[in-house]
């Protein structure tokens, strides 16, 4: 109870922040995207992890107010960016899936719009956690925003409820292979046939894929002979803040 109205407060009182993690091209080496992550930076505990208060924002409604303005300040970076002549990469922005209502595209319009932001200046990162509620609530608001131009990225895949089957009536455009699966790379072999799988599955359904949590060498070398697109992961850069992502797109020419 006391941490629901101290993070109530902090949000009012600004003390949360996003940090970016940005995604390579397995191909070029080069910045392709980022991932905006939460941060909660408390006036005595210091730096709390999203893991520490996010389910809790979960369970209280919290999350709404809190996803709003992830939303929010995502998009107000991205154009403060590019008012200084930065090319950033398109950001992704975790969804919880209380926030994937038949308001979301609007709302999703709406602070696109009060920033001046094209739709493929964002990603939206959602969970299978979503599936739960059954695909027709879901699907007509993800054709919503896919119509709008927003790109659909599903986070972690492998590790919950999703079925092959909803899979290709999503219109997702990436697939994150989940870090779960690429930490055994290239040594265990159910890793790596399961890797393979998410891969071949995704090219041949034309999504985007994504590699999390990539920390070795021997993971990259490997994800880059399936043919996978993206890694992401402390090999590459741990999440960091705005300046210092600003910075890296800067020198990665
Ligand atoms: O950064 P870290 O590994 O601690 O993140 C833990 C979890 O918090 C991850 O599952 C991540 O997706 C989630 N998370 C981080 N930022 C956000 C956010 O802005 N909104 C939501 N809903 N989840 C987030
Ligand atoms: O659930 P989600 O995929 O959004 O979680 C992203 C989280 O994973 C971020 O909070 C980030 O801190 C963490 N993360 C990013 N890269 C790595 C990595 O290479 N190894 C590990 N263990 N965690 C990572
Ligand atoms: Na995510
Ligand atoms: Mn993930």
């Amino acid at each position: 109870l006391r941490m629901e109205s101290e993070l109530r407060r902090g949000l009012a009182q600004g003390q949360l922040l996003l940090h970016y993690q940005p995604k390579a091209s397995l191909r070029s080496g080069r910045i392709v995207g980022a991932e905006a992550l939460l941060r909660w930076r408390h006036p005595l505990h210091g730096m709390v992890p999203p893991g520490q208060f996010i389910p809790l924002a979960e369970e209280t409604g919290l999350i709404l107010d809190i996803g709003a303005w992830v939303l929010e300040e995502a998009c107000r970076q991205i154009a403060h960016w590019q008012e200084r002549g930065l090319k950033v990469p398109p950001i992704a922005i975790n969804l919880s899936s209380r926030q994937f209502d038949h308001h979301l595209p609007m709302r999703v319009q709406a602070v696109l719009d009060q920033y001046g932001l094209g739709p493929e200046r964002i990603r939206l990162e959602i969970t299978e956690t979503l599936l739960v509620r059954g695909p027709e609530q879901v699907i007509p608001i993800m054709n919503e925003l896919a119509a709008m131009g927003v790109g659909l990225a599903l986070d972690d895949f492998g590790t919950g409820y999703s079925s092959l089957a909803y899979l290709k009536k999503f219109p997702i455009s990436t697939l994150k292979i989940d870090r779960t699966f690429v930490v055994g790379l290239p040594g265990e072999q159910n890793d790596c046939a399961i890797a393979r799988a998410i891969v071949t599955m995704a090219q041949q359904l034309r999504q985007e894929i994504v590699a999390e949590g990539v920390e070795t060498a021997e993971q990259m070398a490997f994800l880059r002979g399936l043919g996978c697109d993206q890694l992401q992961g402390y090999l590459f850069s741990p999440p960091v803040a705005a300046d210092a992502f600003a910075q890296m797109v800067i020198e990665d020419k």
